[in-house]
């Protein structure tokens, strides 16, 4: 049965998101802004109650509805401790609980799903999309390169030793146009070496065996931050549409949406000088051990950077005795700072950064040159492409801080020629980023595409 209170709606799109890290959020930012420029299409948000209540979903319009999902995790369960397990649990049941969450909601609004808009993980959509007669629009929350990966993980596999024989680790994906730069230890865990069978791996190979029968895949990048990938993956997708930074589209289009800043970073930042402070920040999921954040201290202290830091409350103890005291002038440590407004700042001068997909194109976007210090998943090849492609920045020796390394690296950065070529490489590709969101920019005229193969009915 219809509900009389709906919005007259010739579409209906389901969007499946992934409930861990920052996947559904993103995925959020960009159905708002489908829904702004398609009022007349429903649009159904799935995903669990844990992540729609951090997505803060009160100011939705009517057009976007949101729907809890389960979380996949069996009655009485007992979690052995893995930090994969949630996610792997999530991804086993996710067939069925999608499945029955649409139902429920195409019966609620008395219309059928007319495109699932999902987060890539979710391969078997297109089974499901073919089942349903629905297109199957797919969101990829990485960058080109982890997607490069993932879509032709069976040529690597079968042109390169697997699981680290004959030392082959430092040779590159050649034979990929595009990806001539990464080696085979830059791709993500489950490509060549970890565990190949779990089933995250599996996921990610399935997945990479799906998408070339996506009606579209999309992600947050920009055409002109690599040329070269984006012809090679227009030939392996149906559409391969890339829509971002979305770090500067929503600052341009939201100009009245007040900037959170509890900790007075920004007011910090404008005492500092250009290109002169360092921002210290691994994300939400990540934190080094105490034994790094100790060589952070002591190299920002060394080196007299400026610096704003971004750390758990909980990892403030660790911090060595008498830093908070004798930094006071140089620099502040904050449990939380706002990020992308801090990047696109003209004092700031390098991005400390565990490497992950976001961060990467929020640096680029301010023009900022990073440090990387790459944790798991993509974020080392996504440092091999910040150091080797786009010359942007350095991943630290052997992807761990130590306290001589921090400091070769921020010298490196802050006050070397070499840094001073980083800098400018990154502005340029600051400018290419914010050209690619502009009138007729490349990243405009593929949302407008995203937006036909998302509300076209085909039946
Ligand atoms: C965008 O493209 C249209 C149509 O080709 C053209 O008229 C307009 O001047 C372009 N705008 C910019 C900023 O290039
Ligand atoms: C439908 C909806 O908006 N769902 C929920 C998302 O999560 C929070 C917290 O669990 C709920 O309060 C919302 O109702």
């Amino acid at each position: 049965m219809a509900n009389t209170d709906q919005p007259t709606t010739d579409s209906h799109v389901a969007i499946l998101a992934f409930p861990f890290g920052s996947h559904a959020g993103i995925l959020l930012a960009v159905t708002r802004r489908l829904a702004s420029a398609s009022p007349t299409t429903l649009f159904s948000f799935f995903s669990t109650s844990q992540s729609n209540s951090s997505l803060f979903p009160s100011d939705l319009p009517s057009n976007i509805r949101v729907h809890d999902v389960a979380d996949g995790i069996p009655e009485g369960y007992v979690f052995s401790g893995s930090p994969h397990e949630p996610l792997e649990l999530f991804l086993v049941a996710a067939p069925e609980i999608f499945r029955k969450a649409i139902a429920s909601a195409e019966s609620d609004v008395g219309k059928k799903v007319t495109c699932m808009l999902t987060d890539a993980f979710f391969w078997f959509a297109s089974d499901m999309a073919a089942e349903m007669k629905a297109i199957w629009v797919a969101f990829w929350a990485g960058g080109a390169n982890s997607l490069s990966a993932h879509i032709y993980t069976d040529l690597i596999r079968d042109t390169v030793c697997v699981n680290e024989e004959d030392g082959c680790m430092e040779g590159t994906l050649g034979f990929i146009s595009g990806m001539e730069k990464i080696r085979v230890k830059d791709t993500p865990e489950g490509v060549v070496f970890g565990n190949l069978d779990s089933v995250f791996s599996d996921t990610l190979h399935r997945m990479g065996l799906a998408l070339p029968r996506a009606d579209a895949v999309f992600l947050n990048s920009f055409e002109e931050l690599e040329n070269t990938l984006t012809n090679n993956l227009k030939s392996e997708l149906k559409r391969y549409l890339n829509i971002g930074p979305l770090a500067l589209l929503s600052s341009t289009s939201q100009t009245d949406t007040l900037v959170q800043d509890p900790h007075g970073c920004l007011d910090w930042i404008k005492k500092q000088g250009t290109a002169s402070v360092a921002y210290i920040g691994f994300g939400t999921v990540a934190t080094p051990p105490p034994g790094e954040l100790l060589a952070i201290a002591e190299g920002l202290e060394s080196r007299k950077v400026p610096f704003v830091w971004s750390l758990k409350e909980k990892n403030m103890v660790q911090l060595p005795k008498g830093f908070l005291e004798r930094t006071r002038e140089q620099g502040i440590v904050v449990p939380w700072a706002p990020q992308v407004e801090l990047l696109k700042h003209e004092a700031m001068g390098v991005f400390v950064s565990h490497a992950g997909w976001n961060s990467v194109l929020e640096s680029v976007s301010g023009g900022v040159p990073m440090i990387c210090r790459p944790f798991f998943g993509d974020h080392r090849l996504n440092g091999r492409a910040v150091e080797a492609v786009w010359e942007i920045g350095v991943t630290l020796i052997d992807g761990v801080f130590t306290r001589d390394g921090f400091e070769k690296c921020l010298d490196r950065v802050l006050v070397q020629d070499d840094g001073k070529k980083m800098k400018s490489n990154a502005k340029k590709l600051r400018e290419q980023a914010h050209k690619a969101v502009s009138e007729n920019g490349s990243s405009v005229e593929n949302f407008k595409r995203l937006l036909d193969a998302v509300v076209s009915t085909l039946n």
